[in-house]
């Protein structure tokens, strides 16, 4: 029977935060996201139609090639979160810098975002997503520098949004994590999947088998590990495959390489972000030296090894990379 009288996004979070000190306006935060999901699932529904297939021909500031989705995405969220009056800056991995919303009283939150991640797989009809990280501002503070680069552990919230074979926004609060399914007819964000726990049985295993060349002998110890009792599962989009390992119990990781020794995911809004949703639903992340929530940034666009997911797993499998 089709879930058609499920709460609306809306409800939820009145019915959640609306009376809660810590996350006054939090609401307007996520609607905005919502908001900006529904436009951005739109271009990705008609790909090719709308235009936001391939390449834009410049290069973003991690060096990489901008799709043209990728500006269309951060266009879109910067519009919606600037938009939504108390959020004072937001953070991008397409921008080099943060866009400045104002220091206004109001503005009581800083958004880190990766507003489509996978985007290269959108040119093959394959599920990507988008990620956010977001932190209060404590009042009066200047919309500069140390504001905008705090530890994970003091986000207020998170979310991402999946776009796949149906488009869901996951956020993660102090009160657990919640999944809601975008209704096509209605265009409302419905609660489908309350109180989100990581299953304690771990299935699969999310990570480059084509990097295993580069890895040190305590990883690919690590990997050959989880190789022998579970079942790969890689989509090449982080939010699809930690959504799938959300869901259905399971482990990301990528290491850092003797290439890339930190790593190649983002701290400020991708690891961030999903170590919050992991850690709200019983799971756990690091970094393979330390807890991801925990890192001091120090800058917008650093790196991270990750390895993230299913609790009793990500220790065991840190433990080894650590080479204990
Ligand atoms: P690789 C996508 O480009 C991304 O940033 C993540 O979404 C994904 O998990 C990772 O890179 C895939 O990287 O090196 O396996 O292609």
């Amino acid at each position: 029977m089709p879930i058609t009288t499920a709460r609306t996004l809306g409800d939820f979070m009145e019915a959640s935060w609306g009376r809660s000190e810590s996350l006054e306006g939090i609401g307007a935060v996520v609607g905005a996201v919502a908001e900006g999901a529904r436009m951005v699932q739109r271009q990705v529904q008609a790909a090719a139609l709308a235009g936001v297939l391939g390449a834009t021909g410049e290069t973003n500031v991690q060096g990489e090639a901008v799709q043209k989705l990728d500006a269309a995405g951060s266009d879109i969220f910067v519009e919606t979160l600037i938009g939504a009056e108390n959020v004072a800056a937001v953070g991008s991995e397409e921008l080099e810098n943060p866009v400045i919303g104002g220091s206004g009283a109001s503005r009581r939150y800083v958004v880190q975002m990766d507003p489509v991640d996978g985007s290269s797989n959108i040119d093959v009809a394959v599920t990507i997503g988008s990620i956010f990280g977001i932190w209060r501002r404590p009042p009066g503070d200047p919309v500069t520098g140390a504001v905008l680069l705090r530890p994970g552990r003091d986000q207020a919230a998170a979310c991402y949004v999946v776009y796949g074979s149906s488009t869901m926004l996951v956020v993660a609060a102090p009160g657990g994590v919640d999944g809601f399914t975008l209704d096509p007819e209605s265009g409302e964000f419905l609660l489908t999947h309350p109180g989100i726990r990581i299953p304690g049985k771990c299935e699969y295993y999310s990570t480059n088998e084509g990097n295993f060349g580069k890895l040190d002998a305590p990883a690919q110890e690590a990997v050959s590990r989880l190789r022998r009792s579970h079942s790969l599962r890689y989509v090449g989009s982080l939010v699809a495959d930690f959504h799938r390992n959300l869901l259905k119990g399971g482990i990301f990781l990528y290491p850092g390489d003797v290439r890339s020794p930190e790593g190649k995911l983002r701290l400020m809004y991708e690891a961030n972000p999903l170590s919050y949703v992991a850690e709200q639903a019983g799971g756990a992340a690091y970094s393979a030296t330390q807890r991801i929530l925990d890192i001091q940034p120090e800058r917008l666009h650093q790196r991270t090894p990750l390895i993230l997911g299913n609790r009793a797993e990500v220790e065991q499998t840190v433990s080894i990379i650590r080479g204990g």
